[in-house]
């Protein structure tokens, strides 16, 4: 078995070296060279026990490389890494809380089960202190009795921040040598599926996108938070000061439902009445098609050549006439079409978009619906359809609502119209991967009969994701606690979290309170998580700045990247690497998953593994290797390898973008719907048009079509929209605990030992609340207490609660203080084509305690 052995085992490694870092830094500190060396210079000629190890912000998605400095074996500073590209040095307010986590006091320090049966918010679940080898057979003898019982399939794995091949990664072939469908329920219907999804209906993509920002000319941006979240958010900073310091300065249009710092600093702010976006997109489309600002060489034309869009009149399909093969060379030619239809390039389904939807869709149409005013819908429709490139994007704002993917799917038909996607310059591609070594045993090989024929495979997923009731959602976890208590496809018996908490981020998570009584659960937060005070076995992990674990990048500029984490120091409780909890475990089921688990070892292992497909691919810092990934923290390897340039595709070839793709290797690589094009009527929806129509009420025949939905919103009939986004100090779910998180959360409206709701002072006025009053916030799902400030910027019908506080446990700092909690309030609905969980959809009510 071909195992990459380090020669030296992991205990001695770590008592040799004091740190499990010092080998590799001891390599960085004193090279000539790049600023990353020099800082590391000067840092060791300071402070002769200063050790700097890579590692990647764990705060956000962004996956920023860092250099963690270690004096005497503290950590005590952390900096953006000079040598990534998507750090280049810098970091965003959040980047040095990574001290913060690693000694918060309220951590776990070993592996512990519980005493107490009972359950719930107020139960002390009485936990002992055990050993690792106990909690590991604790776990895999339940595992083994459940599946000597045919009943494998109610095993669940659930996690939110997944990095890559040493956790996430694992899951797939986990599940599939265990019997589980339930490996693993991801958080991405709780996140940001709806933009996704968008994307796959039209262009076939389900991804988000990276960006050519650095030389775009105009955003166009729908609720996307570029300045306090969207992602990378400390890159994306990075790129606002470029945009706005070159020259065409990049203009920027936001939209949005209150005055957000990327509001405050674009140049014009829209404000939008909440969930209609997509209406707003339609008739920016119709303006740009009537106006004939449409990008030519990627939509196509009128074979006349003249522009027939005209508001309320239909046009027409162009004929073309049958290609014609010439019987000697064997060359095919297309004669041009007769009359005055449009001759499509790369896009598909315009004419039936524009005769059944578009034609009606004017400003004023749209006015009605968005309350933004026809004039500067037009007027921000002629700065989008003239000036090039532009790029449309967008993220939570429009997508959270129960029309979301439709909004997308409208917001998104703005970058085909004006051809943005894979624009040479200036435009919008998706992420390459990464050229990993593979792992040295093949899953496939290791499956006994349960594991290939048992009748686990007849069972759904317990979130129900990709049966009937969610045939589009990759992900439902909001669902999976309430179906559990239904009963619904069934109970499951026990739980694995990672990185999740959906008893308190899901939307109505008092649900998953019920729920998570009688499920055996197993908790691997460091922190003491709402999810940890109802688990009966916790086993917690390393925090990010103790632990090897690589992370290929989320989308930022298309070319292949993937940072590395190394250890700054050794773990300081009796922590574990999850990866290795799911290796160990793994070792202990019986049959041929254990001998797959044990050749595959442990986490080190699969790094190294990995690391070797860099030996035939160095990356442009000269990284080939397990050493110098450890050594730089990040392997990349530029550039993008595909661009559309004047009504083309080509694929670079070594030197340069030289080879012209045919349509079918367009397809494969690039636009990867049915029909090979950007589709304003999509096959992908029309494959499910009669769950459209019976979930949303849109007649099956006109499903597939790009089109103006009505949202639903929840709440039982406030007057207020509710909305909860994220601020720059917020850590998703995961900053609760550090108290000058909370003092600096809420910049502009102030803060201190509380977060506040934001409302207008009109609002407040009219319910007679004045600045600074307790009130109180109540949809049908329930009610809640906080502060309120006035923030005159907002609309004066929604009001804004930041999410991430109103814990009920997660530290002396997060647990019991208000505000209380934003998903309390929230009811939970998603949009039927994502999945994605409504979190702004919400209508509630405000009056003064
Ligand atoms: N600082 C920070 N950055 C993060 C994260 C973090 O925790 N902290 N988390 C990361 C994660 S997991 C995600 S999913 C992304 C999310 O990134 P974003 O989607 O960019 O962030 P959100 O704050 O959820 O929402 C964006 C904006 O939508 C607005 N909005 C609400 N309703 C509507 C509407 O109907 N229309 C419009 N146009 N706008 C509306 C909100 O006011 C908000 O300003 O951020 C990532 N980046
Ligand atoms: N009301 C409302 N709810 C929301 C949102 C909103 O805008 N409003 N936003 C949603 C969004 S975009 C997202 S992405 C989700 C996120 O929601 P979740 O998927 O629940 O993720 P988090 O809350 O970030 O963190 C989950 C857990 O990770 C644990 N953790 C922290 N560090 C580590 C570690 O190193 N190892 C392990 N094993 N565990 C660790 C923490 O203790 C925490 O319990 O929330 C969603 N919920
Ligand atoms: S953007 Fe900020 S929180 Fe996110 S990874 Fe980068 S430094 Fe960390
Ligand atoms: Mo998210």
């Amino acid at each position: 078995m071909d195992k990459i052995n380090t020669g030296i085992s992991r205990r001695r490694f770590l008592a040799t070296t004091g740190t499990g870092a010092l080998t590799v830094s001891a390599v960085t500190v004193g090279l000539p060279g790049t600023g990353v060396e020099n800082t590391a210079a000067q840092a060791q000629a300071a402070m002769p026990n200063t050790k700097i190890t890579k590692n990647i912000c764990a705060q956000c998605p962004a996956r920023c490389g860092i250099d963690v400095y270690t004096t005497d074996g503290r950590v005590h500073a952390i900096y953006g890494d000079t040598g990534n590209p998507i750090a280049n040095g810098k970091g965003c307010p959040k980047m040095h809380l990574g001290t913060y986590f690693l000694y918060d006091p309220d951590r776990f320090k070993g592996p512990m089960k519980r005493t107490n049966p009972k359950k719930g918010r107020n139960e002390d679940p009485g936990f002992v202190p055990i050993s690792w080898d106990e909690a590991l057979d604790i776990v895999a003898n339940r595992l083994n009795d459940l599946r000597d019982r045919g009943e494998s399939h109610r095993f669940a794995h659930f996690y939110g921040r997944g990095w890559g091949p040493t956790d996430a990664g694992l899951y797939g072939d986990w599940g599939k040598l265990y019997g589980t469908p339930n490996s693993a329920i991801g958080h991405a219907s709780m996140c940001a599926e709806g933009s996704k999804r968008a994307k796959q209906a039209t262009d076939g993509n389900n991804s988000y996108n990276s960006y050519d920002y650095a030389n775009t000319n105009y955003i166009l941006n729908f609720g996307a938070s570029f300045l306090e979240a969207f992602r990378p958010y400390n890159y994306l900073m990075q790129m606002w000061g470029k945009m706005r310091s070159k020259s065409p300065q990049t203009r920027i249009t936001s939209i949005d439902v209150r005055m957000s710092p990327t509001m405050a600093a674009s140049d014009r702010a829209v404000y939008i009445k909440p969930a209609t976006d997509g209406a707003m997109a339609l008739a920016v489309a119709h303006v740009i098609l009537t106006e004939g600002l449409w990008d030519r060489e990627f939509v196509g034309d009128f074979a006349d050549g003249r522009n027939h869009f005209v508001t309320g009149q239909p046009i027409e399909a162009a004929v073309m006439p049958e290609p014609v093969t010439d019987p000697e060379t064997g060359e095919v030619t297309q004669a041009a079409p007769e009359g005055s239809g449009f001759v499509e390039l790369w896009t598909h389904g315009i004419a039936r978009w524009w005769n059944e939807e578009l034609k009606d869709r004017t400003p004023e149409w749209a006015e009605e619906i968005t309350e933004v005013p026809a004039s500067t819908i037009r007027a921000v429709a002629r700065e989008f359809g003239t000036t090039r490139p532009a790029m449309a994007i967008m993220e939570r704002g429009p997508t959270s609502h129960t029309n979301g993917t439709y909004a997308g799917m409208a917001i998104h038909a703005l970058n085909a119209l004006v051809g943005s996607l894979y624009a040479e310059k200036g435009g919008m591609f998706y992420q390459m991967g990464v050229p990993y070594g593979g792992l040295p045993v093949n899953a496939d090989d290791y499956m006994d009969d349960w594991a290939k024929n048992g009748a686990w495979k007849d069972y759904p997923r317990i979130d129900k994701a990709r049966t009937e009731e969610w045939p589009m959602a990759s992900h439902m976890m909001q669902e999976a606690g309430p179906n559990h208590l239904k009963g619904d496809p069934y109970k499951m018996d026990t739980a694995m979290f990672y990185y999740t908490n959906p008893i308190w981020t899901a939307p109505n998570p008092q649900v998953w309170e019920e729920a998570l009584k009688d499920v055996f659960i197993i908790e691997t937060s460091p922190f003491p998580s709402e999810t940890a005070m109802y688990a009966d076995i916790i086993m917690p992990e390393h925090t990010y700045l103790e632990r090897w674990q690589d992370s290929p990048t989320y989308p930022f500029e298309g070319w292949p990247m993937t940072a590395l984490r190394v250890p700054a120091v050794e773990p300081i409780y009796d922590t574990k690497h999850f990866g290795d909890m799911l290796i160990e475990i793994g070792k202990r089921i019986n049959g041929p998953m254990g001998d797959y688990y044990r050749e595959i070892d442990n986490v080190e292992n699969i790094l190294r593994h990995r690391a070797k497909g860099f030996e035939a691919n160095p990356g442009d810092n000269g990284v080939n290797s397990f050493e110098s990934w450890a050594e730089k923290g990040v392997w990349y390897k530029k550039p993008y390898h595909w661009h559309h340039r004047r009504g083309k595709f080509y694929e670079w070839d070594g030197e340069g973008y030289n080879v012209e793709m045919t349509p079918e290797d367009v397809k494969a690589k690039l636009l990867k719907t049915p029909s090979g094009k950007f589709e304003f009527a999509s096959g992908f929806l029309e494959a499910h048009a009669d769950y459209i129509e019976r979930e949303m009420g849109v007649p099956a025949d006109r499903a597939g079509l790009i089109q103006w939905v009505p949202p639903v919103h929840t709440g039982g009939g406030g007057d207020l929209y509710f909305v909860s986004p994220k601020t720059p100090m917020h850590a998703e779910g995961r900053s609760g605990n550090i108290p000058h998180g909370i003092a600096i959360h809420q910049p502009i409206v102030g803060g201190k030992n509380t977060v506040y709701l934001e409302i207008h002072p009109d609002t407040g006025r009219a319910r007679g609340i004045r600045d600074g009053d307790r009130v109180r916030i109540t949809s049908d799902v329930a009610s809640i207490e906080a502060y309120c400030r006035f923030m005159p910027g907002h609309r004066r019908d929604t009001i804004v609660l930041p999410m991430e506080h109103g814990h009920w446990a997660h530290g002396r700092w997060a647990r019991g203080r208000l505000p209380g909690h934003s998903g309390d309030v929230t009811a939970n609905v998603s949009d039927p084509i994502s999945g994605l969980a409504s979190y702004y959809t919400g209508k509630v009510k405000l009056e003064r305690v």
